[in-house]
């Protein structure tokens, strides 16, 4: 049956391509994220108003985020997913990083992971939903590069965490953990046999496609020619 399925970070990239699997698979998607001229082009491209909406959200305020489940549930009646998967954070190391960026950074891929989680349980509780966290191979081993992978890891313990507290809730939890990915995350490019985000998409629509008693707790998916 077609269900409501939120993405937070929906510009670009995995959450993008994730909206587009699930529009492919019946779903009606809501579009979250800052630049509102790309969602609203996302949600035209996939077929307007009966089946996704562009809603401007800045994960880390609180405001913003409670603002985006309301006017979920005010135009789609319920929320069913919601993929928690806004962030960003090239690693260039902790001497050629400002400290400004990291506090963007962790605003961003930690607290704005953990209010999207907030935001969002009422919901899914009430439909016995499925919670997504998007968190990286740079949270299951450290990568060098500064703050990027504290934040991931953080990201990788709220999702165990969110797991647990909502055990006897009927709702599932799984953590999405890319490798490297070709996307706008990289100024420059993911390099040679890097993933596509339809990979990442793919995988995503598994976890959520699986009947009420399989959760998926994570999948962690590198390219192929990936070592670290
Ligand atoms: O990157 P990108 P990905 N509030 O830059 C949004 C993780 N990951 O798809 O707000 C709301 O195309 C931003 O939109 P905008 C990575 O850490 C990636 O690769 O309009 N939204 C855009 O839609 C991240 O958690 C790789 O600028 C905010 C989206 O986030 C997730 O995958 C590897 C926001 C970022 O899309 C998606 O990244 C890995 C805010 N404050 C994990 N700030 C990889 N690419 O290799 C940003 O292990 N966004």
């Amino acid at each position: 049956p077609q269900k409501v399925f939120l993405i937070t970070g929906a510009s670009t990239g995995i959450g993008a391509a994730t909206a587009r699997h699930a529009v492919d698979a019946g779903h009606r998607v809501v579009l979250a994220a800052r630049s509102t001229d790309k969602l609203e082009a996302l949600a035209a491209e996939l077929g307007g108003a009966d089946h996704a909406l562009a809603v401007a959200c800045d994960v880390t305020e609180w405001d913003q985020v409670e603002a985006l489940v309301k006017t979920t549930v005010d135009t789609f009646g319920r929320l069913d997913i919601a993929f928690a998967n806004a962030g960003f954070g090239a690693s260039r190391g902790f001497l050629n990083e400002s400290p400004e960026h990291w506090k963007a950074m962790v605003l961003t891929n930690v607290y704005g992971a953990a209010l999207t989680i907030r935001a969002t349980i009422p919901q899914l509780t009430e439909t016995k939903g499925h919670l997504l966290l998007t968190g990286s191979v740079a949270g299951r081993r450290a990568l060098p590069g500064s703050l990027y992978s504290a934040t991931k890891w953080a990201v990788t313990a709220m999702g165990e965490s969110a797991r647990q507290e909502l055990n006897d809730t009927g709702v599932r939890v799984t953590l999405i953990e890319p490798g490297m990915v070709d996307t706008p995350f990289f100024d420059n490019g993911a390099g040679d046999g890097a993933l596509h985000a339809d990979d990442i998409a793919r995988a995503v629509m598994y976890a959520v496609g699986q009947p009420p008693h399989v959760d998926v707790n994570e999948i962690l998916i590198r390219p192929t020619a990936q070592g670290t």
